[in-house]
């Protein structure tokens, strides 16, 4: 049917899938049960049921997955690389649908998944079908890794899908993908997106349900897990996988810097910052959350932050004119409050737009003056809190960016190219930043270090987390006589 225009149609959708979302595996929906309730944070409606899949329904979907391997593979880059631009073109198709469930489910900004989430997921395939095409000649004895469990989180629902889905297809292994508890919609439309696209059935499956369900999918028969989600949950899949020597990758949390120096273009920082924290509500792995500012500019930098902060509009979702959005869930909300409400040192600025009378929001709050060993500056708190503190010199910047436990991105803002080129290289962190922020590309290794994880995501490099590589005799020059 035609996409929906409007939240009514979106729930009219589900509707006729019987409201809940369940798994999908071997091509087929189903068991469809009422396990569980998925809400509209913005509102507190419910909007769908939603089943817990036990470990039976996760065996069933590795069984499917591992029969279905083969033939996936056989297809060749070339024949793969049909399905997934397939998929990319009924992303773009149902592009609407996608951005409306998106915005009920999660409560992001719909101008976000509108502009952002869906058109980026769609880029992602589209640029891993290219890669698919290249596969048998620049990647000549690889292999796919087999059947590759995947769980993700529920701050980019369908991208992070995208982050797993297309490459590990992409190389030709097939999928069991489990969708965070808080928002499994989009899911749900991706694997009607996977019929139309002609995709065999049993190549992608997707298990709906909580950590326990998570938990039966690393305990289960996979050949891989790759995770994204919070450290102490990848710390258990760790244990989990020590002794099994399966394949592992982990995307986890971060406190990332966002330096600013004081030859920076101070309005250009100021504006970098409503992406790096207010984006997503704050609920981005690599938000730049940690603000420290070269001393001689902080007063002047922090009015201006203020003054914009004030400005930003918080409210219904599905609002095109939108800043900030909703927190996922009545449980995050009580993270962010209470770690917030425990910790009352520093200057704390709480942005002036009066928040939706119900509904789960959390005001932009930055909090100024803090020292480093403060839990506020040593903690993710995945919400849309700025925190921050000052610095003197370059030496003593870079000190302050790497006195956390994770390494995931960092945010440098000067004019001095020199100073800028000479601080990224000494900043822990995957990503480093500099003159922007949370800037993407499929074609760029992203992923962390220490407690942000291991394994990069995008790129060749990406790719090559679902490939063995493979040396045979046939590609060894013997050794002359
Ligand atoms: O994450 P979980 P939660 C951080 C962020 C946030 C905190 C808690 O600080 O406030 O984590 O969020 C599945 N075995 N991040 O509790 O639990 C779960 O069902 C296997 C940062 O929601 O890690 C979901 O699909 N799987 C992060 C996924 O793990 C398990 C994004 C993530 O949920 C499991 C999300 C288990 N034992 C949270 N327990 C980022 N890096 O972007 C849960 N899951």
């Amino acid at each position: 049917g035609p996409a929906p225009e409007s939240s009514a149609e979106a729930l009219a959708w589900l509707a006729d899938r019987g409201g809940i979302a369940g798994p999908y595996v071997n091509g087929k929906w189903g068991p469809l049960r009422d396990d569980m309730s998925i809400h509209n944070p913005a509102t507190g409606e419910r909007l769908a049921g939603m089943t817990k899949s036990t470990p039976e329904d996760v065996g069933a979907a590795v069984k499917a997955a591992r029969k279905a391997q083969p033939a996936w593979a056989k297809l060749g880059g070339h024949g793969r690389a049909r399905i997934l631009y397939a998929i990319a073109r009924l992303i773009q198709k149902h592009s609407r649908l996608l951005a409306v469930i998106e915005t009920l489910d999660n409560g992001k900004p719909i101008r976000e998944s509108r502009d952002i989430d869906v058109p980026l997921a769609a880029r992602h395939f589209y640029f891993h079908a290219g890669l698919a095409q290249l596969l048998e000649t620049e990647k000549p004895n690889h292999e796919p890794i087999g059947v590759c469990g995947q769980i993700i989180p529920w701050n980019f629902p369908l991208l992070m899908l995208a982050w797993k889905i297309a490459p590990a297809l992409a190389a030709g292994n097939t999928v069991v993908l489990k969708p965070a508890e808080y928002t499994s919609l989009s899911a749900m439309v991706f694997a009607e997106i996977c019929t139309q696209a002609g995709v065999p059935p049993g190549v992608v499956n997707i298990i709906t349900g909580d950590g326990d369900t998570g938990a039966a999918l690393v305990a289960s028969d996979v050949d891989k897990i790759a995770f994204t989600g919070s450290t102490a949950v990848g710390r258990l899949i760790r244990e989990a996988t020590a002794g099994r020597h399966i394949a592992l990758t982990l995307e986890l949390g971060g406190k990332s810097p966002y330096i600013v120096f004081d030859d920076a273009d101070l309005d250009s920082a100021v504006e970098g910052l409503v992406d790096a924290i207010w984006f997503n509500q704050g609920q981005v792995c690599c938000a730049g959350s940690r603000l420290l500012v070269q001393e001689t500019i902080a007063e002047d930098f922090h009015a201006r932050l203020r003054r914009r902060m004030d400005g930003l509009r918080i409210g219904d979702p599905l609002d095109k004119c939108i800043d900030v959005g909703a927190i996922v869930d009545p449980v995050q909300l009580k993270t962010i409050t209470d770690l917030v409400d425990a910790h009352p040192e520093g200057d704390h600025h709480v942005a002036a737009t009066p928040l939706p009378a119900t509904g789960c929001f959390y005001p932009p709050t930055l909090i100024t003056g803090l020292s480093p060993a403060s839990p506020l500056m040593q903690t993710e708190i995945f919400g849309p809190v700025l925190v921050g503190t000052t610095f003197r010199t370059p030496a003593e910047a870079v000190e302050l960016a790497n006195n956390t436990r994770y390494g995931l991105a960092a945010t440098v803002w000067s004019e001095n190219i020199n100073l800028a080129l000479d601080i990224a290289p000494k900043l822990t962190a995957g990503v480093v930043w500099v003159n922007g922020t949370n800037m993407f590309d499929a074609a760029a290794p992203f992923g962390g270090v220490r407690e942000s994880g291991f394994g990069r995501e995008g790129g060749w490099v990406g790719l090559s987390a679902y490939l063995k590589p493979k040396t045979t005799g046939k590609t060894l020059k013997p050794i002359a006589p």
